[in-house]
């Protein structure tokens, strides 16, 4: 199957445009007549629905933050009475309060058939088995994924995360072809499957990845498809938008957003200037169907850029650019700005070093100090010091050009750092203990 569905996957640009004005006024008046919360937003921005009388009008809009789902904690947002909510997910909050997401059945409707386009965009259908290794439960990755592959026509195997080696056995015995999972939770894999003698690219049928929900570079994912003999696609979403809701196509150029589900704004993070295609900048969402839990200009905090011509693969919904950061991740180490991410492409880029590291910020006096720690591979890994300072010095020099600050670098022994089966945690900041 070439498309999901081609009448709006292959939708012209301009009618596109059409539909999402449509969408986005009905939206517009329904908050305002129904939601306190956003009638009180929009009246306090000076703002009527009247106002609305073209697409580029959303700027006129208040933005939403996800402070505003703490402070309405747990439901005081949503537009939805208990007989019309069919699902509730909650997102884990590690920054003070949980957010709490509902849904109505059409909510999870699009949800689905957000994940059924995605999958067949890269490839995924009857005759795949898919392994959903994201966590079932309150995280919207295992069951997001579970129900966007049963509508392709998927068999599903939700082992969920955790337990590797029978992962590992499952994955041989009911031939896996493609999993769903973290970057990191894949590379964690793939090391316990060689401990065990298991080659995931020559024992295994495991042939695509569908990775996300945190951020990996382009290295890393050179490194995974060489590695594992797979094609690793980008998957994106957030629990306010749902849960993952766009994945990357054949293209492996960027991940596609449905116009006709979510409208696009990338901006300057600090002046709200929007810039254009191409330009990186902050993504502001609107989900332009969602009834449970409306989002009108959501601002996400994820860095990146759109890609608005009509992809190779046919699709014209806009594509957005692999995510290079948060803005709330941002590190200021002696005044210059780093994202922690920018850390991984110059590692990948170094065969002397795995996949795994860990950054350890700390004041020094006055000064702040940035330390990381980077395993060595097996091959690698020597007694002769002079060879390990050499691949020190060498890694000290990548990361310094990439990140425009000079960082420590100490190299571990292959196994030592952390492994995570969800998001993985590479940052330690001592200065905010
Ligand atoms: O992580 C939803 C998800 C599940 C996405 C499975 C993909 C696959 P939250 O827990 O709310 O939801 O975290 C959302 O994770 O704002 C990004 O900062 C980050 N994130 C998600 N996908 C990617 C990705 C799920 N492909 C937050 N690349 C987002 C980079 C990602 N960061």
């Amino acid at each position: 199957m070439r498309y999901f569905d081609p009448r709006i996957e292959e939708m012209p640009p301009e009618d596109i445009r059409k539909l999402q004005y449509r969408l986005l006024k009905t939206l517009v008046y329904r908050l305002y007549s129904f939601s306190p919360f956003y009638h009180d937003r929009m009246r306090e921005t000076g703002v009527h629905p009247d106002d609305i009388q073209s697409l580029e009008d959303i700027r006129k809009l208040p933005y939403m933050y996800k402070s505003d789902l703490r402070d309405n904690y747990p439901d005081k947002i949503f537009v939805a009475t208990q007989d019309d909510l069919v699902r509730y997910h909650v997102s884990s909050g590690t920054t003070g309060k949980p957010t709490v997401v509902g849904y109505t059945r059409n909510d999870l409707e699009n949800w689905t058939v957000s994940l059924a386009r995605g999958l067949v965009s890269c490839g995924i259908g009857r005759g795949d088995v898919l392994q959903v290794s994201y966590g079932y439960g309150l995280f919207t990755g295992g069951l997001g994924l579970h129900y966007g592959a049963e509508r392709v026509g998927a068999t599903v195997l939700p082992t969920s995360v955790g337990n590797t080696e029978r992962q590992i056995e499952l994955m041989q015995d009911l031939h896996t072809t493609a999993i769903a999972c973290t970057p990191s939770y894949l590379l964690h894999m793939g090391e316990v499957a060689e401990k065990m003698g298991v080659s995931i690219r020559d024992d295994t049928d495991l042939r695509t990845g569908i990775l996300g929900a945190e951020p990996w570079s382009d290295a890393m994912k050179a490194r995974m498809e060489e590695w594992l003999g797979i094609r690793a696609y980008d998957i994106y979403g957030t629990s306010e938008l749902s849960g993952p809701m766009f994945c990357e196509c054949t293209a492996q150029n960027g991940f596609h957003v449905w116009g006709d589900l979510a409208y696009i704004e990338i901006q300057d993070p600090k002046t709200g200037d929007p810039l254009g295609a191409g330009e990186k900048g902050e993504m502001v969402v609107t989900m332009l169907q969602k009834e449970a839990l409306p989002m009108i200009r959501f601002r996400i905090g994820d860095i990146s850029s759109v890609d608005d011509t009509v992809c190779s693969c046919g699709r014209t919904h806009p594509r957005v650019m692999r995510i290079s950061g948060r803005v709330d991740d941002m590190l200021i180490i002696r005044g210059i700005n780093v994202f922690p991410c920018q850390t991984e492409y110059p590692l990948n880029t170094i065969p002397e070093v795995g996949q795994h590291f860990m950054i350890e910020v700390d004041r020094k006096g006055a000064l702040d100090d940035m330390l990381v720690k980077v395993e060595v591979t097996k091959e690698a890994f020597s007694d002769r010091i002079t060879d390990l300072m050499a691949i020190r010095k060498k890694v000290e020099h990548r990361l310094r050009n990439a990140l425009n600050v000079a960082v420590d670098v100490e190299l571990v022994e292959p196994g030592s750092l952390p492994r995570f089966e969800g998001k993985a945690k590479r940052v330690i900041d001592r200065r905010k203990l």
